[in-house]
């Protein structure tokens, strides 16, 4: 199976062509996915707010208003369904590629939708396909980077950074936003084009992770293993007790065993 039409070029437009901003949203996700079908490849739905922003399974992304980047990329790829899974790896590497321009430290990717820096989480993805009946209509891509916040809520201190907690400089959002948009395109347009072992390698040259040990936690059910590496399809590589195990979707700890 396929998404979208066959026919169509292997090379993406533009990113950010159109570019549709709100002072605040339920989400960008779920507004993306109200409009997706009236707007062209490559738009952004951006929030200063969020009152309903989405983490995975349900969880919630938590961003002070006016401070970071909340938003949501409409995406119409011709891709295999199998390969969806890379446009996360994708994503994250446009994410470190822009924070290590922004901030001249090194962001580490972690499996699968995290960019983290100094080992604290400064961004989040969540890619979401919509399906009509048996084919991919569209894919929506969410990004929540944290820029300008300096205080999280408690639970949250330990583990989020943003950079300008990291560097102690305000960043201009929308200086951020064209930097993530702009190394979105290379690694999108290798992945349209069938290079998926370009765009492991790309994420597989920003991630501490491999060789490291892991705890995955697959639909509540917990596994030790070590991560030894990404498959072509974008699916983490766990040595375990019973073998290689490829994760497709897993929640993962890193640095337990
Ligand atoms: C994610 O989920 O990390 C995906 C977050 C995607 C957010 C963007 S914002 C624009 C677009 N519109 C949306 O509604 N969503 C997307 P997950 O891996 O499930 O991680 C969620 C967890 O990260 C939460 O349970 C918290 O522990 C933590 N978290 C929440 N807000 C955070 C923040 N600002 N910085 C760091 N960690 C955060």
């Amino acid at each position: 199976m396929r998404t979208n039409a066959d026919q169509k070029s292997p090379i993406a437009p533009p990113l950010g062509l159109k570019i549709l901003r709100f002072p605040q949203l339920d989400s960008t996700n779920l507004h993306a996915k109200r409009i997706h079908r009236d707007v062209p490849e490559g738009t952004i739905i951006s929030a200063d707010a969020q009152s309903a922003g989405k983490g995975r399974l349900g969880r919630k992304w938590l961003s002070e208003p006016g401070k970071n980047l909340m938003f949501s990329i409409v995406l119409k790829p011709t891709l295999p369904v199998e390969r969806l899974g890379l446009l996360s790896l994708v994503s994250a590497i446009a994410v470190a590629n822009a924070i290590r321009e922004g901030t001249r430290m090194e962001p580490d990717c972690k499996w699968p939708n995290d960019v983290l820096l100094q080992g604290r989480k400064i961004c989040g993805i969540l890619s979401e396909a919509i399906f009509d009946q048996n084919s991919v209509e569209a894919v929506i891509v969410g990004i929540g980077v944290n820029v300008n916040q300096t205080q999280f809520p408690d639970d949250l201190q330990p583990t989020a950074i943003s950079m300008q907690l990291a560097t102690g400089r305000t960043y201009d959002t929308d200086q951020v936003l064209a930097s993530i948009l702009q190394a979105f395109q290379a690694p999108y347009n290798a992945l349209l084009a069938g290079q998926t072992a370009e765009v492991v390698h790309l994420w597989k040259q920003q991630t501490s992770m491999l060789g490291k040990p892991v705890m995955i936690n697959r639909s509540g059910v917990e596994e030790a293993g070590i991560a030894i590496d990404i498959a072509e399809n974008g699916a983490l590589l766990v040595q375990t007790e019973s073998g290689i195990v490829p994760v497709l979707s897993a929640d993962v700890t890193l640095g337990r065993l």
